[in-house]
Protein backbone atom coordinates (compact mmCIF):
# COMPACT_ATOMS: atom_id res chain seq x y z
CA UNK A 1 0.00 0.00 0.00
CA UNK A 2 1.18 3.40 -0.78
CA UNK A 3 0.11 6.77 0.89
CA UNK A 4 -1.82 7.38 -2.24
CA UNK A 5 -4.37 4.72 -1.41
CA UNK A 6 -5.75 6.97 1.54
CA UNK A 7 -6.45 10.15 2.53
CA UNK A 8 -3.60 11.19 4.85
CA UNK A 9 -2.82 13.71 7.60
CA UNK A 10 -1.05 16.88 6.88
CA UNK A 11 1.91 15.49 8.50
CA UNK A 12 1.49 12.37 7.17
CA UNK A 13 1.86 14.45 3.43
CA UNK A 14 4.97 16.43 4.22
CA UNK A 15 6.99 13.91 5.73
CA UNK A 16 6.56 11.95 2.69
CA UNK A 17 7.40 15.11 0.68
CA UNK A 18 10.32 16.30 2.40
CA UNK A 19 11.69 12.36 2.51
CA UNK A 20 11.35 12.32 -1.88
CA UNK A 21 15.50 12.56 -2.72
CA UNK A 22 15.86 16.33 -3.79
CA UNK A 23 13.28 17.92 -2.09
CA UNK A 24 14.60 20.76 0.34
CA UNK A 25 11.77 21.53 2.85
CA UNK A 26 10.27 24.91 3.43
CA UNK A 27 7.83 26.09 6.13
CA UNK A 28 5.82 29.43 5.51
CA UNK A 29 4.24 29.82 8.99
CA UNK A 30 2.05 28.40 11.71
CA UNK A 31 -1.79 28.84 12.18
CA UNK A 32 -3.93 29.74 14.98
CA UNK A 33 -4.22 26.17 15.75
CA UNK A 34 -0.34 25.74 15.94
CA UNK A 35 0.09 23.63 12.81
CA UNK A 36 2.97 24.67 10.91
CA UNK A 37 1.96 25.62 6.88
CA UNK A 38 5.56 23.51 5.27
CA UNK A 39 6.01 22.24 2.03
CA UNK A 40 9.09 21.65 -0.25
CA UNK A 41 11.05 23.15 -3.05
CA UNK A 42 13.10 21.50 -6.09
CA UNK A 43 14.84 22.02 -8.86
CA UNK A 44 17.43 24.16 -10.76
CA UNK A 45 15.79 26.45 -13.18
CA UNK A 46 15.34 29.98 -13.35
CA UNK A 47 11.67 30.07 -13.82
CA UNK A 48 9.54 29.48 -10.24
CA UNK A 49 6.22 27.80 -9.94
CA UNK A 50 4.17 27.77 -6.69
CA UNK A 51 1.70 25.31 -6.31
CA UNK A 52 -0.55 23.93 -3.23
CA UNK A 53 -3.37 22.35 -2.08
CA UNK A 54 -5.83 22.12 0.87
CA UNK A 55 -6.87 25.81 1.29
CA UNK A 56 -10.87 24.52 1.80
CA UNK A 57 -10.53 21.98 4.62
CA UNK A 58 -13.02 19.72 3.32
CA UNK A 59 -11.58 19.06 -0.15
CA UNK A 60 -9.15 16.00 0.47
CA UNK A 61 -8.39 15.15 -2.98
CA UNK A 62 -6.89 18.73 -3.02
CA UNK A 63 -3.43 17.59 -0.38
CA UNK A 64 -3.38 14.36 -1.93
CA UNK A 65 -2.94 15.28 -5.95
CA UNK A 66 -0.75 17.86 -4.91
CA UNK A 67 1.83 15.66 -3.16
CA UNK A 68 1.19 13.38 -5.83
CA UNK A 69 2.26 15.86 -8.54
CA UNK A 70 5.52 16.85 -6.75
CA UNK A 71 5.88 13.22 -6.05
CA UNK A 72 6.03 13.32 -10.04
CA UNK A 73 7.89 15.94 -10.64
CA UNK A 74 10.70 14.46 -8.36
CA UNK A 75 10.90 11.55 -10.09
CA UNK A 76 13.36 10.12 -12.86
CA UNK A 77 10.74 10.59 -15.60
CA UNK A 78 12.74 12.21 -18.38
CA UNK A 79 9.88 14.82 -18.73
CA UNK A 80 9.94 15.22 -15.08
CA UNK A 81 13.76 15.68 -15.21
CA UNK A 82 13.22 18.17 -18.31
CA UNK A 83 11.16 20.38 -15.73
CA UNK A 84 13.35 20.26 -13.03
CA UNK A 85 15.68 22.02 -15.34
CA UNK A 86 13.74 24.71 -16.38
CA UNK A 87 11.53 25.18 -13.56
CA UNK A 88 12.57 25.44 -9.51
CA UNK A 89 9.41 24.36 -7.87
CA UNK A 90 7.82 25.46 -4.60
CA UNK A 91 4.95 23.12 -3.61
CA UNK A 92 2.68 23.12 0.08
CA UNK A 93 0.16 20.26 0.08
CA UNK A 94 -2.42 21.52 2.87
CA UNK A 95 -2.01 25.40 3.16
CA UNK A 96 -5.06 25.20 5.63
CA UNK A 97 -3.50 22.38 8.41
CA UNK A 98 -6.38 23.46 11.41
CA UNK A 99 -9.14 23.25 8.95
CA UNK A 100 -7.89 20.04 7.80
CA UNK A 101 -7.56 18.60 10.81
CA UNK A 102 -11.10 19.21 11.79
CA UNK A 103 -12.56 17.41 8.74
CA UNK A 104 -10.93 14.54 9.79
CA UNK A 105 -11.41 14.59 13.20
CA UNK A 106 -14.59 11.87 14.53
CA UNK A 107 -15.63 15.16 17.01
CA UNK A 108 -15.02 17.65 13.97
CA UNK A 109 -16.87 18.46 10.90
CA UNK A 110 -16.05 16.70 7.78
CA UNK A 111 -17.79 19.29 5.18
CA UNK A 112 -15.55 22.46 7.04
CA UNK A 113 -14.13 24.81 5.05
CA UNK A 114 -12.91 27.82 6.24
CA UNK A 115 -9.65 27.65 8.69
CA UNK A 116 -10.30 27.71 12.72
CA UNK A 117 -9.59 31.13 13.76
CA UNK A 118 -12.65 32.23 15.79
CA UNK A 119 -14.22 35.61 15.32
CA UNK A 120 -14.06 37.41 18.66
CA UNK A 121 -17.68 39.34 17.87
CA UNK A 122 -19.61 36.23 17.28
CA UNK A 123 -18.34 33.59 18.98
CA UNK A 124 -20.82 31.21 17.56
CA UNK A 125 -19.39 30.93 14.24
CA UNK A 126 -15.38 30.32 13.76
CA UNK A 127 -13.50 30.55 10.87
CA UNK A 128 -12.30 33.24 7.51
CA UNK A 129 -12.71 31.65 4.16
CA UNK A 130 -8.78 31.85 2.81
CA UNK A 131 -10.12 32.00 -0.22
CA UNK A 132 -11.65 35.28 0.15
CA UNK A 133 -9.49 36.75 2.70
CA UNK A 134 -6.28 37.95 -0.03
CA UNK A 135 -6.37 41.74 -0.06
CA UNK A 136 -7.08 42.30 -4.17
CA UNK A 137 -10.25 43.25 -4.31
CA UNK A 138 -10.97 42.20 -1.15
CA UNK A 139 -14.71 42.77 0.39
CA UNK A 140 -15.93 43.18 -2.83
CA UNK A 141 -18.88 41.69 -3.85
CA UNK A 142 -18.44 37.69 -3.87
CA UNK A 143 -17.35 36.65 -0.74
CA UNK A 144 -19.70 37.61 3.09
CA UNK A 145 -19.04 39.84 5.80
CA UNK A 146 -21.16 37.55 7.82
CA UNK A 147 -18.41 35.62 10.02
CA UNK A 148 -21.33 32.59 9.77
CA UNK A 149 -21.02 32.83 6.14
CA UNK A 150 -18.72 29.79 4.47
CA UNK A 151 -17.21 32.64 2.28
CA UNK A 152 -16.85 35.12 5.04
CA UNK A 153 -13.79 37.24 3.94
CA UNK A 154 -12.10 37.70 7.49
CA UNK A 155 -11.85 41.09 9.69
CA UNK A 156 -9.32 42.90 7.48
CA UNK A 157 -7.41 41.83 3.88
CA UNK A 158 -5.07 38.98 4.61
CA UNK A 159 -6.30 38.92 8.25
CA UNK A 160 -5.60 35.32 8.16
CA UNK A 161 -2.62 33.45 9.30
CA UNK A 162 -2.65 31.00 6.14
CA UNK A 163 -3.69 34.26 3.72
CA UNK A 164 -0.43 36.07 4.82
CA UNK A 165 1.60 33.59 4.89
CA UNK A 166 1.00 32.28 1.26
CA UNK A 167 1.44 35.98 0.06
CA UNK A 168 4.53 36.68 2.17
CA UNK A 169 6.21 33.54 0.62
CA UNK A 170 4.91 33.65 -3.13
CA UNK A 171 6.47 37.45 -2.85
CA UNK A 172 9.62 36.54 -1.35
CA UNK A 173 10.49 34.67 -4.54
CA UNK A 174 11.84 36.06 -7.99
CA UNK A 175 10.56 35.03 -11.35
CA UNK A 176 7.42 33.57 -10.10
CA UNK A 177 5.55 32.66 -13.60
CA UNK A 178 2.63 30.58 -12.75
CA UNK A 179 1.25 30.14 -9.70
CA UNK A 180 -1.48 26.89 -9.05
CA UNK A 181 -4.22 26.23 -6.40
CA UNK A 182 -5.51 22.83 -6.18
CA UNK A 183 -9.22 22.91 -5.01
CA UNK A 184 -12.33 20.81 -5.57
CA UNK A 185 -14.40 19.80 -6.77
CA UNK A 186 -16.19 20.66 -10.39
CA UNK A 187 -13.39 19.26 -13.08
CA UNK A 188 -12.50 22.99 -14.09
CA UNK A 189 -9.61 24.62 -15.12
CA UNK A 190 -9.96 28.48 -13.82
CA UNK A 191 -8.02 31.78 -15.18
CA UNK A 192 -8.47 35.34 -14.03
CA UNK A 193 -10.33 37.38 -13.76
CA UNK A 194 -12.87 36.23 -11.09
CA UNK A 195 -14.13 39.43 -10.11
CA UNK A 196 -15.57 40.40 -12.95
CA UNK A 197 -16.32 39.38 -16.23
CA UNK A 198 -13.98 41.49 -18.18
CA UNK A 199 -11.37 39.98 -19.63
CA UNK A 200 -7.53 39.85 -18.30
CA UNK A 201 -4.93 41.93 -19.56
CA UNK A 202 -3.84 38.23 -20.78
CA UNK A 203 -7.23 36.40 -21.59
CA UNK A 204 -5.45 34.61 -24.89
CA UNK A 205 -2.74 33.39 -23.43
CA UNK A 206 -4.67 32.59 -19.88
CA UNK A 207 -7.33 30.95 -22.42
CA UNK A 208 -4.83 28.78 -24.64
CA UNK A 209 -2.67 28.01 -21.63
CA UNK A 210 -5.74 26.48 -19.60
CA UNK A 211 -6.84 24.53 -22.72
CA UNK A 212 -3.74 23.07 -23.37
CA UNK A 213 -3.80 21.66 -19.95
CA UNK A 214 -7.57 20.30 -19.83
CA UNK A 215 -6.55 18.91 -23.40
CA UNK A 216 -4.03 16.85 -22.09
CA UNK A 217 -5.70 16.05 -18.74
CA UNK A 218 -8.66 14.69 -20.45
CA UNK A 219 -6.77 12.56 -22.92
CA UNK A 220 -5.37 10.35 -19.78
CA UNK A 221 -8.77 8.83 -18.32
CA UNK A 222 -11.57 10.46 -20.48
CA UNK A 223 -12.76 12.59 -17.40
CA UNK A 224 -13.78 15.77 -19.00
CA UNK A 225 -12.57 18.99 -17.67
CA UNK A 226 -13.54 22.39 -18.80
CA UNK A 227 -11.24 25.79 -18.93
CA UNK A 228 -13.18 28.99 -18.57
CA UNK A 229 -12.59 32.23 -16.91
CA UNK A 230 -13.38 32.07 -13.00
CA UNK A 231 -16.32 34.82 -13.33
CA UNK A 232 -18.04 32.38 -15.38
CA UNK A 233 -18.74 30.02 -12.55
CA UNK A 234 -19.52 32.97 -9.89
CA UNK A 235 -18.33 36.11 -8.64
CA UNK A 236 -15.62 36.15 -6.25
CA UNK A 237 -12.82 38.90 -4.84
CA UNK A 238 -10.01 37.97 -2.49
CA UNK A 239 -8.93 35.01 -3.99
CA UNK A 240 -5.59 33.48 -4.89
CA UNK A 241 -5.41 33.20 -8.36
CA UNK A 242 -6.32 37.16 -8.69
CA UNK A 243 -4.55 38.10 -6.11
CA UNK A 244 -1.32 36.82 -7.46
CA UNK A 245 -1.63 37.61 -10.53
CA UNK A 246 -2.84 41.39 -9.46
CA UNK A 247 -0.27 42.08 -6.87
CA UNK A 248 2.71 39.49 -7.80
CA UNK A 249 3.02 39.78 -11.74
CA UNK A 250 2.46 36.11 -11.59
CA UNK A 251 1.08 35.60 -15.30
CA UNK A 252 -0.32 31.93 -15.00
CA UNK A 253 -2.11 31.98 -12.23
CA UNK A 254 -5.19 29.79 -11.68
CA UNK A 255 -7.39 27.61 -9.82
CA UNK A 256 -8.14 24.00 -10.92
CA UNK A 257 -11.45 21.94 -9.37
CA UNK A 258 -10.47 18.71 -9.42
CA UNK A 259 -12.54 15.77 -9.48
CA UNK A 260 -15.65 15.38 -9.51
CA UNK A 261 -18.90 17.23 -10.84
CA UNK A 262 -21.09 16.36 -7.79
CA UNK A 263 -21.66 12.45 -7.49
CA UNK A 264 -19.39 12.18 -4.65
CA UNK A 265 -18.69 15.70 -4.38
CA UNK A 266 -15.91 16.64 -1.64
CA UNK A 267 -16.76 13.03 -0.22
CA UNK A 268 -14.45 11.60 -3.31
CA UNK A 269 -13.50 7.75 -2.38
CA UNK A 270 -9.83 7.46 -2.20
CA UNK A 271 -9.52 4.79 -5.25
CA UNK A 272 -9.63 7.69 -7.12
CA UNK A 273 -6.47 9.64 -6.05
CA UNK A 274 -4.24 7.96 -8.19
CA UNK A 275 -6.56 7.95 -11.27
CA UNK A 276 -6.72 11.91 -10.46
CA UNK A 277 -2.95 12.45 -10.04
CA UNK A 278 -2.23 11.11 -13.42
CA UNK A 279 -4.53 13.05 -15.13
CA UNK A 280 -3.66 16.28 -13.04
CA UNK A 281 0.15 15.45 -13.63
CA UNK A 282 -0.49 15.11 -17.53
CA UNK A 283 -2.26 18.63 -17.72
CA UNK A 284 0.16 20.19 -15.63
CA UNK A 285 2.83 19.14 -17.59
CA UNK A 286 1.02 20.30 -20.80
CA UNK A 287 0.02 23.61 -18.68
CA UNK A 288 3.93 24.45 -17.87
CA UNK A 289 5.06 23.75 -21.40
CA UNK A 290 2.78 26.14 -22.59
CA UNK A 291 4.02 28.50 -19.64
CA UNK A 292 7.51 27.84 -20.53
CA UNK A 293 7.05 28.58 -24.25
CA UNK A 294 5.29 32.36 -23.71
O1 LIG B 1 -15.15 29.54 -4.57
C1 LIG B 1 -13.97 29.15 -4.48
O2 LIG B 1 -13.17 29.59 -3.66
C2 LIG B 1 -13.48 28.07 -5.45
N1 LIG B 1 -14.46 27.01 -5.55
S1 LIG B 1 -14.61 25.96 -4.29
O3 LIG B 1 -15.76 25.11 -4.54
N2 LIG B 1 -13.34 25.00 -4.23
O4 LIG B 1 -14.72 26.70 -3.07
C3 LIG B 1 -13.32 28.66 -6.83
C4 LIG B 1 -12.32 29.75 -6.92
C5 LIG B 1 -12.00 30.05 -8.35
N3 LIG B 1 -11.38 31.33 -8.49
C6 LIG B 1 -12.11 32.47 -8.63
N4 LIG B 1 -13.40 32.43 -8.76
N5 LIG B 1 -11.42 33.58 -8.65
ZN1 LIG C 1 -12.08 25.16 -2.66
Amino acid sequence: SSIYSDYQDAATLVKYLQGLPGATPIRLGSTYGGNTIDGIKFGSGPKTIVFNGGIHAREWISPAVTTYVADYLLSSDPTAVSLRSKFTFHVIPVANPDGYAYTRDPNGDRMWRKNMEPNPSNPDCAGTDINRNFSFKWSDPGASSDECDETYYGSGPLSTKEAKALDTYVKSLKNVVSYMDLHSYSQLWLYPWGYTQSPSPDHTDHAAAAAAGVKALNAVNKVKFTAEQSDSLYQTSGTTDDHFYATAGVKYSMTIELRDTGNNGFILPASQIVPSGKETVAGLVAFWGYVDAH
